[in-house]
């Protein structure tokens, strides 16, 4: 069987373990090939006190125009951080381009996190993003982004299960099959991955919660459900897994005191993905 490929539509961070610098690798230890898409250079990401940042906005159509020209498909495509409105478009114009030959397109609408969207998101990138979530067979939002795509207030991230089954519900109804919230506080011991699948019961994959919260662990656990859905599995096994190996990995992190801000030494346990 040919090898399979994935776009990955993202930023490319130099330090701090996000996005491409994160997701290539997850995809290639899972012997899919990468083809990466840039959307900004940072040299850090913006959880650091500060950061290069080059929104690559200006650039992307004539990168994108090589795939055109060459013909080249994609069997599936997977979008993260976005670094100005205008690329919104862009992303769906390359979605509208490519998802002929695609099994899914997976969109992680990155936006924020603890309640608190990110500085470089404008309101206007926000609503982008509500547009561009129904592009996606399987979204992968946190809690604050879940909240802000349907425009409910926070919360403090107190939400029940019948809660978030019904946001899932109005969601899946513009577009995406699969929805996975991560990183649901649960209690003082453990976050929740709610999981929903149009039709189909949701379920619920908990893990210990450990240290702090850290960046790019978002991207790890979309890269692997990509991997795996990719390489067949189904959703809740995807995200059980993902959940599993980024909990794996945040607990080496501790035990070796890496900053948070360092992201997660998901190099450690790479070969597991295979
Ligand atoms: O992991 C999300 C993310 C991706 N890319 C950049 C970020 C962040 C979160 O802070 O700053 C540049």
């Amino acid at each position: 069987m040919p090898q399979k490929k994935i776009a990955l539509i993202n930023d490319y961070t130099g330090f701090g373990r996000c996005s491409i610098a994160v997701m290539a690798p997850i995809i290639s230890a899972m012997k899919i090939q990468a083809v990466t898409v840039p959307t900004a250079i940072l040299s850090a990401h913006t959880q650091f006190p500060e950061y290069f940042f080059d929104d690559y906005t200006s650039k992307m159509n004539a990168y994108i125009q090589t795939y055109k020209d060459i013909g080249l498909t994609f069997d599936a495509i997977a979008t993260g951080f976005l670094g100005s409105e205008q690329q919104t478009d862009i992303v769906i114009d390359f979605i509208k381009t490519f998802k002929k030959d695609a099994e899914f397109v997976l969109v992680d609408p990155v936006m924020g996190d603890y309640g608190k969207i990110y500085k470089t998101y404008t309101p206007e990138m926000c609503r982008k993003m509500k547009e561009l979530v129904c592009y996606a067979d399987i979204i992968t939002p946190n809690l604050t982004e879940l909240c802000n795509l349907l425009d409910v207030s926070y919360n403090e991230g107190r939400f029940s299960t019948d809660e978030l089954l019904q946001m899932c519900r109005v969601l899946s109804a513009k577009g995406p099959e699969h929805i996975v919230v991560t990183g649901v506080p649960f209690s003082s011991r453990q976050i929740m991955n709610y999981i929903y699948s149009r039709n189909e019961e949701p379920r619920i994959v908990m893990v210990d919660r450990i240290g702090g919260d850290r960046s790019g662990t978002g991207d790890v656990i979309s890269s692997i459900i990509a991997g795996m859905t990719m390489n067949g599995f189904g959703f809740y096994e995807s995200v059980k897994k993902a959940a599993e190996y980024a909990s794996k990995c945040i607990k080496y992190c501790e035990e070796n005191e890496v900053p948070t801000h360092w992201g997660l030494c998901f190099e450690m346990y790479l070969g597991e993905l295979v």
